[in-house]
């Protein structure tokens, strides 16, 4: 099928059956990101996930599509472009989104042709406009806690091979903690960063607290979240949050050649070099990640995080008591 660019063959799965994430976006039948049968026409309806559910908030494109850049080539050779596809929420991660995304991340990380990946959102409004607010509202700390849904983030800032995030639009809360835990960040000129979760009675609680105060400082950091005022790509540039800014149109273009420099690097350097300078990033990170979630958790027992989570399901302005 020769509109089928973009195949991810995943070997392993249950009852030997040999299955593949379609690239919707890049092949005729635009089906998202579902699992389908290798034989299966692109237009089958989609079929259940291992864990059950849908896969409907992800798409693969492997190898990714070639900028114009590299033309004749029609694809990037060991790249891979990874989508995160529900606009109309501005890309919100929920739990199932995330779950997606991790099972998505790991097949590549554990494919010996892959050797770079490139996350992006899907549209141009936003990278990821945070956690699934709707999602979280009626969370309290037993429930997030026993849930174990988080762990999620563990599994994404475990993936070895080398990601970039390609941001447009705005990457906010969870969104801006899931770019900072790509290893490097292109963003489009009206890219904007921020940890706004005060705003919404909590904190940032997937790793916000601890990587944007190891990116550009502690006052930044502190100003950004205890304020929950969003920076834009030029500032995020200047503080080194961002590792290049690029004219809106170009960024996912521009995240795939840096993406394909990468990988066309020895492969076994490149995981190393990664390992040791995330070592260097972080000494002592996984103590603060756990305090920081504990402490996330605990804002879920308060009137505030109901407040603030009901204030923008109901679009007015937040009253806080304090309690
Ligand atoms: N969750 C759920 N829905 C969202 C979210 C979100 N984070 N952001 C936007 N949406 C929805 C809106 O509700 C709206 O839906 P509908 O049309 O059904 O009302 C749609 O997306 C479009 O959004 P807006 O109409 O609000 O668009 P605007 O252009 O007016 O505003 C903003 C854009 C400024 C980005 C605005 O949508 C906004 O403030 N969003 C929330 C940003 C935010 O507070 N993010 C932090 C969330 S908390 C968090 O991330 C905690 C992380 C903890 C770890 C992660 C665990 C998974």
């Amino acid at each position: 099928m020769t509109t089928l660019l973009a195949l991810l063959v995943l070997e392993d799965f249950p009852g030997n059956e040999r299955r593949c994430f379609p690239a919707r976006g890049y092949c005729r039948d635009h089906i998202r990101g579902t699992f389908v049968t290798m034989a299966a026409p692109l237009r089958d309806p989609p079929t259940e996930s291992l864990s059950g559910r849908r896969q409907t908030f992800v798409r693969v494109a492997f190898p990714a599509p070639a900028p114009a850049s590299a033309a004749p080539a029609k694809t990037l050779p060991g790249v891979a472009l990874v989508t995160i596809d529900r606009p109309e929420a501005l890309n919100a991660l929920s739990f199932d989104l995330l779950d997606e995304l991790a099972v998505a991340l790991a097949a590549l990380d554990a494919n010996s042709s892959c050797r770079a990946v490139v996350i992006t959102g899907s549209g141009s409004r936003a990278f990821a406009a945070g956690a699934d607010i709707r999602e979280l509202a009626p969370q309290t700390s037993d429930s997030l806690r026993d849930g174990r849904r988080f762990e999620v983030w563990d599994r994404l800032g475990a993936v070895g091979l080398p990601m970039i995030a390609a941001v447009r639009g705005v990457a906010l809360g969870g969104g801006c903690e899931l770019a900072m835990t790509c290893d490097m960040i292109v963003a489009a000129e009206d890219a904007t960063f921020g940890q706004p979760e005060i705003r919404l009675g909590v904190m940032p609680g997937a790793g916000g607290t601890q990587r944007l105060t190891r990116a550009i400082g502690k006052a930044r950091a502190m100003a950004m979240i205890l304020t929950g005022e969003s920076i834009g790509a030029h500032a995020a540039e200047t503080l080194g949050l961002v590792t290049r800014v690029v004219p809106a149109e170009a960024t996912v273009d521009a995240a795939l050649e840096l993406a394909a420099r990468i990988a066309a690097l020895p492969p076994l350097a490149v995981k190393a070099a990664k390992a040791a300078i995330l070592e260097a990033h972080e000494q002592g990170l996984r103590a603060g990640l756990a305090g920081e979630r504990e402490a996330f958790f605990r804002l879920f027992d308060s009137e505030d995080q109901a407040e603030g989570m009901a204030a923008f399901t109901e679009k007015r302005t937040p009253t806080w008591s304090g309690r």
